[in-house]
């Protein structure tokens, strides 16, 4: 095992890290910016290495600094969290270059995975359903409406180098494809430096599942349930949960062996997340996360355990600490994520925290690196805190989400906290019937009620 290891992110996430590494006896290096000198995760770990400047681009995203900060630490594995580096093969192949542990995949299985085209192509190949749509890229706008002709509106063009809804666009008529196709094409090409984009049946009214695998890079590989991620605005996710309302046990048994088999064919490591659209009744494969995601903790929650220690577990050589057997849901789990933005206009609000106050109690966990007096940059992501609560059921955990949110006090900046009251007296959500499109649907048409 891993005497040291170095942290490359910041906030709720390296706190995260720090604790997994502590339980198990692991010292931590946390790096940071200059403006993040008094942050909690520098607070927390056991040593800490400034790496630039605030902007992203000079610390966190750079792969020379955090090497150096790993070098002049003594530091043997490096833990990206999520965002940052995280899903940059590059790095991790760095990383390996130096005889450093990047605690996650191969790079060669963050490429495929990072390129959407090679990444449905290889899950199909794998047996895990697809959405119906072009086998690889459409170049020409010739090929864009012979294929479009065959498969029917309404499409979507998504770009091979984005995902999470980078670069995506809805043709619903024959009419609109040329000038969307082109269009398309120059946004990819400007913003990715790749304009290689791919067709797929637009889905109308799907929700959003994820289903967590974890491999341990020999060609084992289990699967641990779903995420219902539906509710999200402009592809931020905002309340998850797990197990998702609209799934059957026999549906998540079949489609997690699925995904279970296909990690394990290509022998993959560590954490990932493999998103699908459901509808009626059928999953399609869209992306796959190659990180431990935000929204982890809910799959904790149900099934007890510690998905940080396993990554590192893995990435040290050792095999997994459960099997498919052991795995077994218990109860139900929801995540909020509190943003440092206005409510409802969702518009940045960083600043100094004058009171923070933390729920507690049977079912409550609050993953955060807010205290009194910090000062929330406004460099980085807006996530503040991520509040999560687990109930024998779902009605239970609605209950103490409630509960929790009317202890929670984050005072002398706006959050999202308001969104949450809000949607608790939402028919639908204590129903589960929502798709991912309601929420926006609902922002809409509730705008003028919120701002009153
Ligand atoms: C789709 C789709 C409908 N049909 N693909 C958005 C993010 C990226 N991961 C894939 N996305 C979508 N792909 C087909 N063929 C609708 C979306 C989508 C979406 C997906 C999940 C959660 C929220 C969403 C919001 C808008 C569009």
């Amino acid at each position: 095992m891993f005497n040291k290891i170095l942290i490359a992110n910041r906030g709720e996430i390296a706190l995260r890290v720090v604790r997994a590494a502590r339980e198990m006896g692991i010292a931590t290096v946390a790096v940071h910016s200059t403006v993040d000198a008094d942050a909690m995760h520098v607070r927390m770990a056991d040593e800490s290495v400034c790496i630039g400047p605030p902007p992203s681009a000079g610390s966190y995203l750079s792969a020379a600094a955090i090497m150096s900060a790993c070098e002049i630490s003594g530091s043997e594995a490096i833990h990206p969290g999520y965002g940052f580096l995280s899903e940059n093969p590059l790095f991790a192949e760095v990383a390996a270059d130096h005889d450093i542990t990047f605690i996650g995949p191969s790079a060669e299985h963050i490429k495929i995975m990072g390129d959407k085209i090679t990444a449905k192509r290889s899950m199909k190949e794998l047996g895990v359903p697809c959405v119906p749509g072009s086998d690889g890229s459409i170049d020409t706008i010739d090929d864009a409406y012979e294929f479009c002709d065959e498969i029917g509106f309404p499409v979507i063009i998504k770009a091979t180098a984005g995902g999470g809804g980078r670069g995506m666009k809805v043709v619903k008529h024959q009419s609109e494809l040329t000038n969307a196709f082109n269009t398309a094409r120059g946004e990819c090409r400007a913003a990715f430096g790749n304009d290689q984009v791919y067709i797929e049946k637009y889905l109308e009214n799907p929700r959003h599942i994820e289903i967590q695998i974890f491999g341990d890079g020999q060609g084992n590989a289990v699967h641990i349930g779903e995420r219902d991620c539906s509710l999200q605005r402009r592809h931020q996710k905002v309340f998850e949960e797990a197990p998702s309302a609209a799934i059957s046990s026999e549906a998540r048994d079949t489609i997690g062996r699925l995904c279970a088999e296909a990690v394990a064919a290509i022998k993959y490591a560590g954490a990932g997340t493999i998103e699908f659209l459901y509808d009626q009744g059928e999953f399609y494969f869209i992306e796959m996360n190659t990180r431990l995601q935000v929204e982890h903790p809910v799959t904790e929650a149900i099934f007890g355990i510690d998905l940080v220690r396993e990554q590192i577990r893995v990435a040290a050589g050792l095999p997994l600490s459960f099997t498919q057997e052991n795995l077994e849901i218990n109860g139900h789990a929801i995540e909020v994520r509190i943003n440092a933005e206005k409510f409802p206009e969702f518009s940045p609000c960083p600043g100094r925290i004058t009171q923070y106050h933390a729920p507690g109690g049977l079912g409550v966990r609050m993953d955060s690196a807010l205290y009194d007096g910090y000062s929330v940059p406004g460099h980085y992501d807006s996530l503040i805190a991520k509040l999560i609560v687990h109930g024998r059921d779902r009605k239970e955990a609605l209950a103490r989400l409630d509960r929790a949110l009317s202890e929670l006090i984050i005072d002398g900046i706006d959050t999202t906290i308001p969104l949450f009251h809000a949607l608790l007296k939402e028919p639908d959500i204590h129903s589960g019937n929502y798709t991912i499109n309601w929420l926006e649907h609902w922002l809409q048409t509730n705008r003028a009620d919120s701002a009153a």
